[in-house]
């Protein structure tokens, strides 16, 4: 048999993107909060464009949402009947802090993610929390410049505290920065960046990161003292990048692009500066300010296992015409002529998906847990109001099946897996509902309109099914 027996199917959301609620029982604004749908996005998603509060006439998905802070126990009962041994999910920072530098939490915040972690629980299903999934405090942002501030670390470190000691006995699988590596792309969405004109924003931008590495340390190091049997993780926006001619310098050029990535996950999985990035940041004229003791939290206090998201593989070369040609969205990249596309241009790969296990695997020998994939699509309900998703069946078959290739022909030690969205929600990229992921279909459009009604689609019973067999049946019928 390909997986272990524990193996942990389940599918996996993020806060912002399915509770609502926005302003409800305390909670406090985010940066996650204040991308809208439509043009304006990217240039705020990215830090280029400032939005400090909501503007008249925009619309904003994330403040209603698939209203899960209304409908978890339905939504988890669903998660329940798929077979779902884990539910991976973030807790949103500003409910439990809305300010984010509080001393004392909002309870009103904590019970909320307390009465979802008992709902888990009744099912077995166990949570895998992501500690930030890209959410900051707006307060946060505005009167310390997010991670770009070293206050954070101390405020991150208070969440974990109050967190970690709460759900000690309930929640024992943790992640601390989602797709960690996406500050590099996405500074506002990954980590609450924006830039003034004078700003050098590559040096704002890994000094952030440096701030994020620290924390991240000092959270592992505190779970592991509140709870030895806690284990924690770290988190890429993963896929391997392919040179895409043979030529050494497109070689190059590609093992340079993954080292961008794999730079976050040398320091929390191995736990120190690699020499590359060291050599890189002095070229550019970047100096991180770090503290006494850093290097030693860095050091002591690796993860006990490495996640990731893989939708597509990618590719480099040094070829300026290819460049000038390229398209894509957050992780802009050559065109694979080997590959089609979503309908959102993602270009579809399960073999890439085998090629990063066994680069992770290799680079640090430690348990890997796949915590995204899947397909946007559109997704039409029939006359029955049915989605038949045959499409989203493909996809994941052949991705669950490269996985399976990973584990049973390359000997990667897998934990488990987590579709993105797997209930419809809300698109960080685009701020969609149309771009959906789900196994879930939830009746609601971009404008907002829609009951909200939850009906399974057909890749639900599918995966059902995948999950009994353990990963052994993956046809379609
Ligand atoms: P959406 C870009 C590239 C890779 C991962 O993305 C990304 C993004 C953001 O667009 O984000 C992760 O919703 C992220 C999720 C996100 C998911 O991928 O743009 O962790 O929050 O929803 C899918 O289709």
């Amino acid at each position: 048999m390909a997986f272990r027996k524990d193996f942990l199917w389940g599918g996996a959301t993020a806060a912002n993107q399915c509770e609502g609620g926005y302003n409800l029982d305390g909670r406090g604004l985010a940066n996650v909060d204040l991308a809208p749908l439509g043009e304006k996005r990217m240039g705020v998603i990215t830090g280029q464009d400032k939005m400090f509060e909501f503007v008249d006439g925009e619309i904003y998905p994330a403040k209603e949402a698939i209203d899960m802070y209304h409908h978890y126990e339905e939504d988890i009962s669903l998660f329940a009947e798929m077979g779902f041994k884990t539910y991976r999910m973030s807790i949103a920072w500003s409910r439990i802090f809305p300010r984010g530098d509080e001393s004392e939490p909002n309870e009103a915040g904590l019970e909320f993610y307390e009465k979802i972690f008992k709902e888990c629980k009744k099912y077995g299903i166990e949570p895998l929390v992501t500690i930030t999934h890209f959410d900051c405090p707006m307060y946060l942002v505005e009167k310390y410049g997010a991670w770009r501030s070293r206050e954070l670390v101390g405020f991150y470190e208070n969440l974990c505290n109050v967190i970690f000691n709460r759900y000690k006995g309930l929640v024992k699988y943790w992640l601390t920065f989602n797709e960690i590596n996406m500050i590099l792309h996405a500074p506002f969405m990954g980590a609450g960046l924006y830039f003034a004109p004078e700003d050098n924003q590559d040096q704002v931008k890994y000094q952030a990161a440096h701030h994020e590495l620290v924390a991240s340390a000092i959270a592992t190091k505190i779970a592991h003292e509140v709870d030895p049997e806690m284990k924690v993780g770290c988190m890429l926006a993963a896929g391997a990048y392919y040179p895409y001619s043979p030529k050494p310098e497109d070689v190059f050029e590609s093992r340079q692009k993954d080292r961008e990535s794999y730079f976050f996950i040398d320091v929390q999985s191995r736990g120190e500066y690699p020499a590359y990035a060291l050599k890189e940041l002095e070229r550019k004229g970047i100096e991180i300010k770090m503290e006494d003791g850093d290097l030693e939290l860095l050091r002591e206090n690796t993860v006990d296992f490495v996640s990731f998201s893989y939708y597509s593989s990618r590719v480099a070369t040094t070829d300026e015409e290819l460049l000038a040609k390229t398209e894509g969205n957050i992780f802009a990249s050559v065109a694979n002529p080997y590959l089609k596309a979503s309908e959102w241009g993602w270009q579809i790969d399960p073999m890439g998906l085998r090629i990063t296990l066994n680069d992770i695997y290799d680079r640090y020998q430690k348990p890997l847990f796949i915590v995204e994939n899947g397909l946007g699509a559109k997704d039409t309900p029939n006359e029955n109001g049915y989605v038949v998703d045959d499409y989203r069946i493909d996809y994941l078959s052949q991705h669950i099946q490269a996985m399976k290739d990973a584990v049973e022909l390359d000997g990667v030690d897998l934990m488990g897996y987590t579709t993105w969205g797997c209930i419809d929600l809300v698109s960080a990229g685009t701020g969609q509902m149309s771009k959906r992921y789900g196994f879930i279909y939830v009746d609601k459009d971009d404008e907002g309109n829609g009951t909200l009604k939850r009906s399974k689609k057909k890749s639900f019973d599918w995966y059902k099914k995948v999950i009994a067999t353990n990963g052994e049946d993956l046809t379609n019928n």
